[in-house]
């Protein structure tokens, strides 16, 4: 790959936001290029008022590759360091961003690219995708959040089973798990994803970023919590003109209009 060549490429159609690995040649390999371009993407698409929807997707047959194994060594930043510096808050931003995210995974998501598949708000795969907790085939620990996304979905006994022995879960197994909510066919796959975010735009943007935030709250929190959380961001949901736009469409028996130019 040439030194010119953007590691993430950004399209945006109809409030959808794409945002592409552009590593190819390595199955989309992170580098500190490219997992910093991708938080600075996502911050961007974060504060734009035209993207409603963001899609993290990969160029090629692959997803993400999880960490380029050909750029670690003679790096003067220790595991932590460099954990702290470029996956945690690439995790942490999709986390918070007050958008839908689609992990759009389109091949391969092996080590951080499973996290990476598993960390977006919808999870959409390709029939000929698959992913890999691949971490302990090079007796390293999961990270980037694999630890506290996948025995959430999976239960521990299994998230384990699929850690320590760093097996390949395919579409239709990810899909009884839970590590996904869609499969489209490869030969389609850009514009299902496409036409699903579509759908997800036309959603009130307002109350899916609280829905967001009041689920993401609740992940780490007591019943008691979850229902205060719930009655103070039901107030700012109802004073927002989407509520209102909600209840006179049902009454006037029209679709409603979630996205005013
Ligand atoms: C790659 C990679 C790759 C470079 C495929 N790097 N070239 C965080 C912080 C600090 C340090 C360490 O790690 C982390 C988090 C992590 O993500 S650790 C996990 C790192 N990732 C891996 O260990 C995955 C390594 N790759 C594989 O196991 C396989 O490539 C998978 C299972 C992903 C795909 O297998 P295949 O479909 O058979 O493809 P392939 O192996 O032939 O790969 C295609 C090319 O991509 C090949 O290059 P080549 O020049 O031979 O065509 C690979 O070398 C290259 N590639 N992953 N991570």
């Amino acid at each position: 790959m040439g030194m010119t060549e953007a590691v993430i490429t950004e399209t945006t159609q109809a409030g959808v936001r794409t945002l592409t690995l552009n590593r190819p040649d390595k199955l989309n390999a992170a580098n500190d290029a490219l997992l910093l371009d991708l938080t600075g993407a996502l911050r961007r698409a974060a504060t734009d008022d035209s993207v409603r929807v963001v899609v993290i997707t990969g160029a090629g047959r692959g997803f993400c590759a999880g960490q380029d194994l050909g750029d670690v060594s003679g790096r003067d930043m220790t595991f932590t360091e460099h954990l702290n510096h470029t996956y945690n808050p690439l995790i942490r931003t999709i986390r918070t961003l007050g958008k839908p995210v689609i992990s759009a995974v389109n091949g391969v998501a092996a080590g951080a690219g499973a996290s990476l598949a598993l960390a977006g708000d919808i999870r959409l795969w390709a029939q000929g995708a698959s992913l890999i907790e691949v971490f302990s085939n090079i007796a390293l620990v999961p990270d980037s959040g694999s630890t506290w996304f996948l025995p959430r979905l999976v239960g521990y006994h299994r998230a384990f089973e699929l850690m320590a022995l760093a097996e390949r879960v395919r579409a239709e197994d990810a899909l009884r798990l839970g590590l996904c909510e869609q499969v489209f066919p490869d030969d389609t796959f850009h514009a299902d994803v496409q036409a699903y975010a579509e759908r997800l735009a036309a959603r009130p943007a307002n109350a899916l970023k609280l829905t967001k935030q009041a689920l993401v709250f609740a992940q780490t929190s007591t019943l008691d919590e979850a229902l205060d959380q719930e009655a103070a961001l039901q107030q700012i949901a109802g004073d927002h003109w989407e509520h209102e736009e909600g209840v006179t469409a049902f009454k006037e028996k029209r679709p409603a209009q979630f996205v005013r130019e």
